[in-house]
């Protein structure tokens, strides 16, 4: 057989044998959910009429021009019975770009559509967008609000590195079609990992935001931000308020990040989100939760201490590794959860629990109790208490 007709066959099997791999819970997890075997979502799952010519004439070895690097951090949403995740998918030139993979269980046979999604752009071309949130907002519209960087106007000459990012903001109907809206304007120079709340608050759009001086360094700044805009259209914060701030010696020492919007649950809005502290090998990021108030989500109610999910294993390792990062959960009416990270900037995972479990865990975890000797009274609480029912 002709060599582009081998590999052609044989790469077809291959994908669509790792596209029909069940997935499996791995079990005896620490009971707040429960990790899967496998990746949802890998650069091996991007279809192959995105990366080879499939034309003999003008692709003879039958190999991949436009190659993927990675596909991480989706934003996620429920639709119609399908999961949907909205991935960042970086080709092997370093730029992302969005697709849509959907799955009829949330757990496996994520399948990407055909093509990517076509994001406008606004007057000003973005370089790079990634890290979508997908919002279903009471108005009506799904939003999708992202990363959006450009090349630093006022980097000194030979600095190719200094970018600017913004709140990229984008709407929908339906995942096909796309508006693209204005940037997010704040009194903040940068801003990244921004979510729309899905319900208006005081009669305006609320947003999460995550204020920085600089394009990697948050600087004086940073934490958790919120802030109000009476227009989607044209959104723009004049107020922004710090709701969850960093802390030393903590998760979240160095930064940290809201990650999807809420889950709106009884006792409040349920949040996850990312901090980041700094180790001799570089960044750790890894994935905490909080609960805020119904009325005023702005305002913590429960802060449970350390992390909610932190790399293990393969996700230890990849383009960044020691990276964990959400910005994209499912929550389903019978009260389902599905929590997908990505791992070290390189795949995607997903974590299945349930809002019970979830709020069990924000309402009777412990707060950090920021010192070593605290956290020993802590611990020596619990196992007395335990030592008291033997
Ligand atoms: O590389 C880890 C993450 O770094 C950034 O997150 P943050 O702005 O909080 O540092 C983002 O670029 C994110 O995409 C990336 O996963």
């Amino acid at each position: 057989m002709h060599l582009f007709e081998e590999r052609k066959n044989q790469l077809t099997e291959r994908y669509e044998t790792l596209l029909n791999r069940r997935n499996e819970a791995v079990p005896l997890g620490n009971g707040v959910y429960d990790r899967y075997k496998y990746p949802v979502l890998t650069s091996q799952h991007a279809p192959l009429i995105w990366k080879y010519d499939f034309n003999p004439e003008t692709n003879p070895y039958f190999s991949e021009r436009l190659g993927i690097n990675a596909v991480l951090n989706p934003g996620a949403i429920y639709l119609n019975g399908k999961y949907y995740l909205v991935a960042r998918v970086e080709g092997v030139d370093r730029k992302s770009f969005f697709a849509i993979a959907e799955s009829d269980n949330g757990v496996d046979g994520f399948r990407f559509w055909d093509r990517p999604v076509v994001l406008p752009e606004t007057d000003v071309p973005d370089t790079n967008v990634y890290d979508m949130r997908l919002v279903q907002h009471e108005d009506g519209w799904i939003y999708g609000l992202f990363c959006t960087e450009r090349k630093d106007p006022d980097a000194p000459r030979g600095d190719l590195s200094s970018a600017v990012a913004l709140c990229g903001i984008a709407r929908t109907k339906d995942l096909v079609t796309w508006e693209r809206l204005a940037d997010l304007k704040t009194p903040s120079a940068q801003q990244r990992n921004v979510v729309l709340h899905p319900e208006f608050v005081d009669g305006q759009y609320a947003f999460y935001t995550r204020p920085q001086d600089g394009f990697i360094d948050t600087g004086s700044g940073g934490g958790i931000g919120w802030g109000l805009s009476a227009s989607i259209e044209n959104a723009v914060i004049d107020n922004e308020i710090i709701i969850d701030e960093r802390h030393y010696h903590t998760i979240k020492e160095v930064k940290n990040g809201q990650g999807p919007a809420p889950i709106k649950t009884k006792h409040g809005w349920l949040h996850i989100a990312h901090g980041v502290r700094n180790t001799a090998a570089g960044l750790r990021y890894v994935l905490y939760a909080f609960l805020t108030d119904l009325d005023k989500p702005y305002k913590a109610t429960h802060r449970p201490g350390g992390h909610l999910i932190a790399p293990e294993g393969e996700e230890r390792v990849g383009d960044v590794s020691n990276v964990v990062f959400c910005n994209g959960v499912i929550a389903t009416e019978n009260g389902d959860v599905y929590i997908y990270y990505a791992s070290s900037d390189t795949r995607i995972h997903v974590a299945a629990t349930t809002v019970d479990r979830l709020l069990d865990y924000v309402l009777n975890t412990p707060e950090d109790a920021f010192r070593s000797y605290a956290c020993v009274a802590q611990r020596i609480e619990l196992i007395d208490r335990n030592l008291s029912l033997r």
